[in-house]
């Protein structure tokens, strides 16, 4: 069994405490976790403060070199498609992910790296501003991209590898040294990503791994050196850094939880929508933030889309379709929402119960129908395999009610009139909208919620600048005594 320990200055070092760490697809013991203590997370901070100068001050073009290797590192990493490599194993064991989704996983975060690796000299270089003439004529303007300095980044599990990678990858460039704590249920992946750094080349405390749960999040958040947070979590969580943030003036970034909708129009293609919305709703066992958790259907096309999501949903098979749930604690709190939705009158069409005989946390992927408004399931994240549908009389019905949440992550639209997907987008209260598919990243693109669902954003150009600070440098080039603004020396 894996002995886990802590990630300091490319170097693993032993944690006085632990914690174990269960396989969620057998219910065995998968790991004995270092849970690093507040000084051992001090520790971790002050190797990425030492080694904050020398990285800091190198090029941008050395440091993209550096992290462009740890993209090729990841592509001899993925092998081929559908090859079980040591990592996809890794992912797939931790956290219960199936093959296919972690094959994704990996390419997807190895374009990521190299995405930012590619225009990290566009993005960051010095860039001269061209001022008004009539006003400033002497005046020339250089604006900086000044790395923050330790940046402590804690995130989620679903994608043990993937919502690190874009964090990791344009904060290290943009010059900055990080401490990085992964979920207590995905250390392993977490330690991993350190040990592909370090072969990449990174130097000695520029990328440090502490594993450990909640408390020793909470030891980063408090760390006075630590300058920003970056985090990836639940709005509970994520409020909690945001206060302590608030406290000592830390920048933070956060990735929160969805509710998203589906909204499927009464001309949408309903065997691609019946895959989408059973796909959007149960890979990863439902374990997504931006997966479905309210589905929209106008009444004129019920019965036949209904069937085809039934037959679809019902012929899954536990391990070979889909993976268990992270934890037991998880699966009560998917009942807890069932039963909510049952005792108010909801209607299990399919599913709705644990797979007992199965060994793991394996959870039956469930339809539910009669859905109210009052219902814990349309006001919170379950995070769970469940597909709640509402039918309704008119798509501006569906965007009301998709629009009444403290939510606001990304949603979907099913439609074959793609004007009018475009039109309805503009009506969705949410960060992103997917047209005829669902949970898509792209490294070009703002990944990120409004409302409740988070503040900053991932990935795209401007995510880079979240780990950056601006200095703004105004050289006087006349020889004049003095200006006519300096009243009254002018
Ligand atoms: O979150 P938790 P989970 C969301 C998803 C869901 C949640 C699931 O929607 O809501 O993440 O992930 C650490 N101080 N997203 O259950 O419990 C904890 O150890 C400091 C959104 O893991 O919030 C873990 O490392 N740290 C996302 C991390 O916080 C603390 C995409 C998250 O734990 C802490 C993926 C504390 N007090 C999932 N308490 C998006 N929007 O893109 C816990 N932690």
């Amino acid at each position: 069994m894996k002995i886990g320990q802590l990630f300091i200055n490319n170097a693993l070092v032993d944690a006085k405490n632990s914690f174990k760490h269960i396989n969620p697809n057998n219910n065995e013991e998968f790991a004995t976790v270092a849970k690093a203590n507040e000084e051992e997370v001090n520790l971790a901070v002050e190797a990425a403060s030492k080694a904050f100068i020398h990285w800091s001050n190198m090029t941008i073009k050395e440091r993209a070199s550096i992290i462009q290797k740890a993209a090729d590192i990841l592509i001899e990493m993925y092998g081929e498609e559908g090859q079980e490599t040591e990592l996809k194993l890794l992912i797939s064991n931790e956290v219960g992910k199936r093959l296919p989704e972690a094959d994704i996983e990996v390419i997807e975060s190895s374009d990521m790296i190299a995405y930012y690796a590619e225009n990290a000299e566009k993005l960051l270089s010095d860039r001269e501003l061209s001022l008004n003439q009539e006003l400033w004529a002497s005046k020339k303007s250089i604006v900086k991209h000044i790395p923050i300095g330790v940046i402590g980044v804690i995130k989620a599990w679903n994608y043990p590898l993937e919502i690190p990678i874009w964090t990791l990858a344009p904060a290290l460039i943009a010059g900055n040294t990080i401490v990085f704590k992964p979920s207590e249920y995905s250390s392993f992946v977490g330690l991993e990503i350190g040990e592909i750094f370090k072969k990449a080349g990174l130097p000695d405390g520029v990328l440090n791994i502490i594993t450990g749960d909640g408390k020793t999040g909470e030891y980063l958040v408090k760390n006075k050196t630590i300058r920003m947070i970056d985090f990836t979590g639940s709005v509970e969580t994520g409020r909690k850094i945001a206060i302590e943030c608030a406290n000592s003036l830390k920048k933070y970034n956060l990735e929160l939880g969805g509710n998203d909708a589906a909204i499927v129009c009464d001309d949408a293609n309903l065997e691609l929508t019946a895959n989408g919305l059973v796909w959007g709703s149960f890979c990863n066992s439902g374990q997504v933030c931006v997966g479905i958790k309210r589905v929209f259907i106008d009444k004129k096309i019920k019965d036949i889309l209904i069937d085809k999501v039934l037959d679809k949903t019902s012929s899954l098979i536990p391990t070979q379709d889909y993976g268990p749930i992270i934890s037991e604690e998880q699966i009560t709190n998917i009942e807890s929402f069932i039963n909510d939705a049952v005792n108010k009158g909801a209607k299990i069409l399919t599913g709705g119960k644990r797979i007992d005989k199965q060994s793991g946390l394996y959870f039956q992927p469930t339809v539910l129908t009669n859905i109210t408004k009052d219902m814990k399931i349309m006001k919170e994240e379950c995070f769970g395999p469940l597909l709640p549908i509402v039918f309704v009389d008119n798509i501006e019905e569906a965007i009301a009610m998709a629009n009444d949440s403290n939510y606001g992550l990304g949603a979907s639209i099913w439609t074959s009139n793609i004007e009018k997907g475009l039109e309805l987008s503009n009506e969705i209260q949410s960060g992103m909208v997917w047209i005829n598919d669902v949970n898509v990243a792209f490294p070009e693109a703002p990944w990120g919620g409004i409302k409740n669902s988070g503040i900053g954003i991932a990935l795209s150009d401007q995510a880079i600048y979240e780990y950056i600070e601006y200095k703004h440098i105004s050289i006087e080039q006349s020889e004049e005594q003095r200006r006519i603004w300096w009243y009254p020396y002018s």
